[in-house]
């Protein structure tokens, strides 16, 4: 029946709801994974309820986090692949469908390093916040060129994701600065680009990044700093062409302040958004895969890619 057989999705589901899986890229890559085990030990015997199977184990991955579109994109990709009319051929389809997409987000963020590499110059010091693995790409590309770089590391409260990066530019042999959030105005100085990803960019160019992104643009702007994001074609959210706004996440407040400490102050609201909007303006360059654009030039880019009808392939 199709209850036991969502185990894989449920546990994919709650690793993403948990943060155990996070960063934009690793949702995508994670939910088309469980599409794929779920078609693999499927035991419908209809395609109808093969159909249905998938289309419910999508929704449940939906509900997970709101904000990173890679996650319905990379749905759509699986589910638009669901093809055929029997239960083998679906299965053969939805399986290939996920390594097919699996691969391809590979490669984007392998290509997109390469272009987001030739920004990056001998001896350029750059500022990021929270962690993105298309930014570490550009970065690990513009190692193996063998240009020397170093990074001023924002921690990004309250989930530290700034730690992570820290380690793994460490890995990459970048010299590494790890600074409060609230330091970052002082270090921009130092700075040759801010280098960010992005959750979900929209039809205007405006990017959805983690809570503090659009200040740190502010900042940088100020300071005469480029705001460079490194998102892959994925982190585009077709639903923006139409009007529709991306939704903001907010989190359990008890990642911002323990319950117990809260209590102690008093009767006090505490609010927790992970993600804010920066404002094209204030964006100098998007690097994809693609190759770099404007902000202003995205909603071209979009339609190349989604064309005008996009679906909604989970729904009943
Ligand atoms: C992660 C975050 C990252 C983007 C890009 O937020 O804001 O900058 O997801 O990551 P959270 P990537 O930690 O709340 O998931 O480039 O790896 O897709």
């Amino acid at each position: 029946g199709t209850h036991d057989l969502d185990a894989a999705v449920e546990r994919v589901a709650e690793d993403i709801a948990a943060m155990e899986t996070r960063g934009a890229a690793a949702i995508a890559d994670a939910a088309a994974d469980a599409l794929q085990q779920q078609a693999t030990q499927s035991d419908a015997d209809t395609p109808e309820a093969f159909r249905a199977e998938l289309r419910a184990a999508a929704r449940q991955l939906l509900e997970t986090r709101p904000t990173a579109v890679s996650l319905p994109n990379a749905l759509r990709y699986v589910l638009q692949r669901m093809d055929g009319d029997s239960v083998e051929t679906l299965r053969r389809n939805t399986v290939a469908g996920a390594d097919e997409f699996r691969a391809r987000l590979d490669r984007a963020q392998t290509d997109l390093g390469r272009v987001g590499a030739n920004r990056l110059r001998d001896g350029d010091r750059i500022m990021t916040h929270c962690h993105s693995t298309d930014v570490l790409a550009c970065v690990e590309t513009a190692r193996e060129q063998g240009k020397e770089l170093s990074a001023i590391v924002k921690e990004t409260r309250p989930r530290n994701q700034g730690r992570l990066t820290a380690e793994r530019l460490v890995e990459l042999g970048v010299d590494v600065t790890l600074i409060v959030d609230s330091a970052a105005r002082r270090y921009l100085n130092d700075a040759d680009h801010v280098l960010v990803g992005a959750d979900a960019i929209a039809a205007d160019g405006s990017v959805v990044n983690k809570i503090g992104t659009s200040g740190l643009a502010v900042n940088a702007r100020d300071r005469g700093t480029p705001i460079v994001v490194a998102a892959q074609t994925i982190k585009l959210d077709p639903d923006t062409m139409t009007g529709n706004l991306v939704e903001i996440e907010t989190r359990d407040e008890s990642e911002v302040i323990d319950p117990e400490a809260r209590d102690a102050i008093g009767d006090i609201d505490v609010e927790n958004p992970a993600f804010d909007v920066t404002p094209p303006r204030y964006v100098d360059a998007i690097v994809t895969e693609r190759g770099q654009f404007p902000p202003e030039s995205i909603v071209t880019l979009m339609r190349e890619l989604f064309g005008e009808g996009i679906t909604d392939p989970w729904v009943e």
